[in-house]
């Protein structure tokens, strides 16, 4: 009996098998879409990234599975759900026994090779070549694990570097006649935001709008809104983050609150050489003296907004950079010639909150984090300025690369391939709901396990372990998130249709509360349940 796939295969002549497109996947580290000008141009300008959307599809409705980096990148490179893939929270190893679609790109016919963030706790296997940061990385003059000379120290900072990697690769090791996959993966900007050199000053002069939540109180919300620690006034850094010199911390008593604020401070700003060091200061000292002159007159609303300027002056500084060099590796493409059949993607392996919420970092299930920029182009195949609000997940990106190539998707995958979107048959896309589940509690910000489903109306979520909460939002009345209706008489009914399609949506995935709690238990003998800020235990509530 012939497959499809094997008819799809042996159709492809050797012309054919040359056509098959190039595949380069761009993610950056907790890139927001609130700052990319393609969806919003509020906060930052960023030419080269919308290059991509003008050119290709922008995804409005994108979103993740687990709202956390390796977790994230599990899903990505796997196409199965984190309870599945073994890559529930960013303690454990990634399980290097698992399928990837890269290693079946790569067994037929593709040229593979990454550079920058992993964040699995081991090498990426399937590729010809890497370098990527060893964990989270460090901005400046870094060091990279790579396949062939070990592990190396880099001067220079992080984001042009990982660009200078992948375009020498394309220059001088990439083969012209077979097509390459190609995973360049920035870690900006991750915390803590350090910008490069030539944005520093330019950055730390501009005055950013505030969002509509940065005072929200949580009234709104059950516990889980008003015990995660992602503040900014209460759970950021004062040095780490908002680059208070640990010894103005010292003279105006600032309390090290986190135990880790100073020290993460000169663990990113004690890379820099000398002479970064002095132009660090240049912009840097001023800023602390200024904050020393007015501290004691500051009232709490003063002082959030103070940090709010200080957090979006140097994450969008970090973004200033990746969007330069995207826009070098597009001029590349175009110079090469290589635009013409290459699928291009720009993603984040998850959306971040900047002052939503009163918020920094991601995890919840709410959209500033449950969604992330998508934008992809690939010429003659994807309508330039086009523009879709599926809901199409991180899940999804294995088996559209493998159908992009030609080759059988493995049954166990649990996307589906974006490529009727991406084509114009949209008609060919029934999907109306997605699944979520976020594990890594107790942990650092201290967002509770939970899981949810999610459709274009409405989002159903439940907060399990310590406590046994349900939360409903109405996404059309309510897109800012203030208000949980679950107790609405009014929603009685959508909620009774969303509990079973949440249960069917378990099933299709083959989630449990079985194996949420072999999980939890898994967490708890490895990690302990004293995680997080400050050392408290936890007491088991709710079933999930
Ligand atoms: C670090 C950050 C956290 C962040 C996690 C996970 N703190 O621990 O704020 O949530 O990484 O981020 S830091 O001060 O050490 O940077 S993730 O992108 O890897 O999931
Ligand atoms: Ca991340």
């Amino acid at each position: 009996m012939v497959t499809e796939t094997t008819a799809k295969m042996d159709s492809l002549g050797s012309n054919q098998e040359k056509g098959r497109p190039n595949i380069i996947f761009i993610m950056s580290d907790d890139h927001a879409y609130q700052a990319i000008s393609a969806y919003d141009d509020r906060l930052i300008q960023t030419p080269n990234i919308d290059r991509i959307a003008n050119n290709g599809m922008l995804f409005s409705n994108a979103c993740v599975t687990n709202s956390i980096c390796a977790p994230s990148r599990a899903t990505i490179l796997t196409g199965k759900h984190s309870h599945l893939n073994g890559k529930t929270d960013n303690h454990f190893p990634f399980d290097t026994t698992m399928v990837t679609f890269p290693q079946l790109l790569k067994a037929n016919g593709y040229q593979t090779a990454m550079f920058g963030k992993l964040h699995f706790g081991n090498n990426p296997k399937g590729f010809d070549q890497f370098k990527i940061l060893p964990g989270q990385g460090a901005y400046y003059n870094p060091t990279f694990i790579t396949k062939n000379e070990g592990t190396i120290e880099v001067e220079g900072y992080v984001t042009d570097l990982i660009t200078d990697f992948t375009l020498d690769w394309l220059e001088n090791e990439r083969k012209e006649e077979d097509p390459f996959f190609l995973m360049y993966l920035h870690k900006a900007p991750h915390r803590e935001w350090l910008p490069a050199e030539r944005h520093l000053e330019e950055f730390s002069k501009k005055t950013f709008p505030e969002p509509a939540t940065l005072f929200d109180d949580y009234s709104g919300r059950g516990s889980a809104a008003k015990e995660a620690e992602m503040n900014l006034l209460t759970h950021m850094n004062w040095s780490g983050d908002s680059k208070l010199y640990p010894e103005v911390m010292d003279q105006l008593g600032i309390p090290d609150a986190s135990g880790w604020d100073k020290g993460a401070f000169q663990r990113e700003v004690g890379r820099m050489s000398p002479a970064q060091r002095a132009n660090w200061d240049k912009v840097y000292g001023p800023m602390n003296d200024s904050f020393v002159k007015s501290y004691h007159s500051m009232n709490e609303v003063d002082k959030m907004k103070w940090r709010y300027q200080r957090y979006m002056q140097d994450y969008l500084g970090t973004i200033a950079a990746v969007d330069e060099n995207v826009g070098r590796v597009l001029d590349y493409l175009e110079e090469n010639g290589l635009m013409e059949n290459t699928i291009i993607v720009y993603t984040s392996d998850q959306g971040f909150y900047l002052g939503e919420h009163g918020w920094f970092d991601k995890r919840f299930v709410y959209d500033e984090s449950f969604k992330t920029p998508l934008m992809i182009s690939w010429h003659g195949k994807i309508k330039p300025g086009s523009k879709s609000d599926e809901m199409v997940q991180n899940l999804d990106f294995a088996q559209t690369f493998l159908e992009a190539a030609n080759i059988e998707a493995p049954s166990d995958m649990q996307g589906e391939s974006l490529m009727p979107l991406l084509i114009g048959q949209s008609d060919k896309w029934d999907r109306d709901a997605v699944y979520y589940h976020y594990y890594e509690y107790p942990s650092i910000h201290m967002v509770k396990r939970h899981y949810a489903i999610v459709t274009k109306e409405y989002k159903l979520i439940h907060f399990y372990y310590d406590v046994d909460e349900w939360e409903l939002y109405d996404r059309k009345n309510d897109p800012k998130e203030m208000k949980n209706v679950y107790e609405d008489p009014a929603y009685a009914s959508i909620k009774k249709t969303l509990h079973g399609q949440l249960k069917a949506l378990r099933i299709k995935y083959g989630d449990s509360s079985q194996i949420s709690q072999e999980l939890l238990e898994r967490y708890l003998k490895e990690v302990g349940n004293t995680q997080g800020s400050f050392v408290r235990s936890f007491k088991k509530v709710g079933n999930e």
